[in-house]
């Protein structure tokens, strides 16, 4: 069967000069994006939060199958319970499971078991991948892409997250299974990929030192 096609909808031509000026610019806006591990805990409108998920389902997606799912806690009890249960892995993470080389390239970072934003932060966005649908008979057809897909969507998350003039963080204790159970997802279905903590940054908000690697390095030209 032929698909059905339809005009390019939305899309806008900008001049040469035009283009490298926004292309230059949003460079610069993303290179501006830090992760941030420091929370304040104002809140944040909900609506914000929704504008930036629209945006993160925008994401191509493998058969266009859109095989995430979005859970955004603000519930003090739930966001004091995903800590709870991060922090336990976490602590078998650096007491036990992380080998030494792992430990050593974190230790830049500043990083350990303790993850207080988890509570402070107005938002937690875990992220899943829902790596099957459930069909109308039950039976459940596979997707595909989906690690692929989801790291996508992700990333326009964060990039709305930071336009939007908020900071996050990248979190992944591991495993984290246990955000299925709190934040009741099928576990048949769908599996976490990470948990972004979202807000202001607190008034002296920290950052490590660190640098980017430069286009030459990231990029060759053929
Ligand atoms: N999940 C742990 C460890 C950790 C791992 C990596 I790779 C990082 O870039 C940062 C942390 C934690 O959140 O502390």
């Amino acid at each position: 069967m032929k698909p059905r096609l339809v005009p390019l909808p939305g899309y806008v031509e900008y001049l040469p000069d035009d283009m490298l000026t926004r292309g230059s610019e949003f460079a610069d806006e993303m290179q501006r994006r830090r992760t941030v591990r420091d929370f304040s805990d104002r809140p944040v409108p909900r609506a914000v939060i929704e504008e930036c998920l629209r945006a993160a389902g925008s994401a191509p997606s493998g058969a266009n199958q859109q095989p995430w799912q979005f859970v955004a806690v603000s519930d003090v009890a739930v966001k004091q319970r995903v800590r709870v249960a991060a922090e336990a892995e976490e602590r078998e993470f650096y007491e036990h499971r992380a080998p030494p080389a792992w430990l050593e390239v974190l230790q830049p970072l500043g990083t350990d078991a303790n993850k207080p934003f988890l509570e402070i932060a107005p938002w937690l966005i875990a992220v899943f991948i829902r790596r099957f649908e459930r069909l109308a008979d039950g039976s459940k057809r596979k997707h595909y892409y989906t690690d692929e897909s989801v790291g996508l969507a992700t990333g326009l998350l964060l990039a709305a997250i930071h336009h939007a003039g908020l900071v996050s963080l990248t979190h992944t204790p591991s495993p984290m299974k246990f955000l299925n159970e709190i934040l009741g997802r099928p576990k048949d279905l769908e599996r976490p990929f990470l948990l972004l903590v979202v807000g202001y940054p607190a008034a002296d908000a920290r950052v490590p030192d660190i640098r980017r690697k430069p286009l030459a390095e990231i990029a060759d030209f053929v």
